[in-house]
């Protein structure tokens, strides 16, 4: 019998597969060569099922007579291996982000007069889609507030990016690039303070009460799936932190983060610029171990952010805290800058890497913001939150559509800049 190679994540199995796979075994034996689930993060996300369960669905459909691991997105390590008589996949990748991956194959497959079989792309179904209809259907609280942590401890880094209501919700849900045979898209949503008090035009300073706070995640929450991770603020007094623990864990909120700063509040960005007053460490760690203690279960993130650096209260200082906030239980902690050039965060992160009991790091490179994911990755930072963009690029957009109306004194002007109204009308479905 001929040797077929056959390349796949399998991840959801669905009829394009199927299709590949009959093909291929109209040629010979069919090897499948399985991405691992490090290769679908690569290139994506989490994989639904884990490499074990997709291997045993993939071993018992007809044809197949081997499932072998493959761990590079790129095929031509196991076919130099394999050297199989062919080669079949999907016709999908002729062109675009997957043509270097076709390239490399046709290269490698000539030494041993290996051929190509490129089988007619099934339209209508792709994982993406099948991807979209899911989360169409929903997610239970605990099944999101679970993968938030899930993410954390199997990929870097979580990207997340601030949403302050239904619709740009929709847009960190929903916005995917391609780019380097990679899909990208954000992990997850951030409610800013900042961003939630600007969007009802107050400031930035505990003043939009959680009720409110509430109403804004709710609206989030009812239209995404993914996990979110709620700006807590101070915390407020200790004793309503554990309550605030307890609603943000029954809705299916991942995460909370509170900064070690105590009275008024101001927005850190401002650093010391304004009066700000940082918590004791012993005061802070206690409200880190009753937090603890209100949530039921594990799965919900207490994560501590370390205002030493925004409030000059030295390196020294910032490690202490993270080790005393460590101690305390925490789930994470957060290291907060406002310098443009980085460096107090690299050095920031080489020391805390030297913490034994370490846990995930999360970083917020507003003012940094010349460095890429990779860099952060490097220096072990596990979570990278985008704090603010959305409605940073939105505000500027709406004020020059108001002003050129007002200039014109008719909207055809603004008009070039604004979505088209069949866009607007069809943008969320279920409108018509
Ligand atoms: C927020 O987004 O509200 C934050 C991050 O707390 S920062 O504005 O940088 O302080
Ligand atoms: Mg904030």
């Amino acid at each position: 019998m001929k040797k077929v190679y056959v390349a796949m994540s399998a991840d959801i199995i669905h009829q394009g597969h199927l299709n590949v796979l009959n093909e291929a075994k109209k040629l010979g034996d069919v090897i499948v060569g399985l991405h691992t689930d490090d290769v679908i993060r690569g290139y994506w996300r989490n994989p639904i099922m884990k490499y074990d369960e997709r291997k045993e669905v993939i071993e018992n459909i007809k044809g197949v007579v081997q499932v072998v691991l493959q761990d590079t997105l790129d095929q031509v390590p196991n076919l130099l291996d394999i050297k199989p008589d062919y080669v079949v996949h999907g016709d999908d990748w002729i062109e675009g982000s997957q043509k270097v991956f076709r390239d490399k194959v046709i290269n490698a497959i000539k030494e041993w007069g290996g051929k190509l079989v490129e089988v007619t792309y099934t339209q209508g179904v792709s994982i993406s889609k099948l991807d979209e209809q899911l989360a169409e259907i929903g997610i239970t609280p605990q099944k999101r507030m679970k993968s938030l942590k899930e993410l954390i401890y199997s990929k870097k880094p979580v990207r997340i990016l601030e949403a302050h209501n239904g619709l740009t919700g929709l847009i960190v849900e929903k916005t995917k690039v391609e780019k380097n045979g990679k899909i990208k898209e954000f992990d997850g949503m951030w409610i800013s303070s900042l961003c939630d008090s600007t969007a009802k035009g107050k400031p930035d300073i505990e003043l939009v009460d959680l009720t409110s706070r509430l109403n804004t995640i709710n609206d989030i929450l009812e239209v995404t799936t993914k996990p979110i991770i709620v700006d807590g603020d101070t915390g407020g007094q200790i004793e309503h932190f554990v309550y605030t623990v307890k609603t943000l864990e029954r809705l299916g909120v991942s995460a909370i983060i509170i900064e070690d700063k105590t009275g008024l509040k101001k927005n850190s960005l401002f650093g010391t610029e304004v009066k700000q007053t940082q918590d004791s460490m012993e005061h802070f760690s206690e409200k880190i171990k009753a937090g603890r203690e209100a949530r039921v279960t594990s799965d919900f993130m207490i994560i501590s952010r370390i205002e030493s650096l925004i409030l000059k209260a030295g390196m020294d200082d910032a490690i202490n805290r993270a080790k005393a906030y460590i101690e305390a239980g925490t789930d994470g902690i957060m290291i907060h800058s406002k310098e443009k050039d980085g460096k107090e965060i690299v050095e920031f992160c080489k020391r805390y890497n030297e913490i034994e009991n370490k846990v995930p790091l999360v970083v917020v490179p507003t003012s940094y913001n010349f460095m890429k994911e990779d860099e952060l990755v490097e220096l072990g930072i596990n979570v990278i939150i985008y704090a603010n963009h959305l409605i940073r690029s939105a505000y500027p957009a709406m004020v020059n559509t108001a002003k050129s109306i007002l200039e014109n004194e008719r909207s055809k002007e603004a008009s070039s800049n604004c979505m088209p109204i069949k866009e607007i009308l069809t943008l969320i479905p279920g409108g018509m």
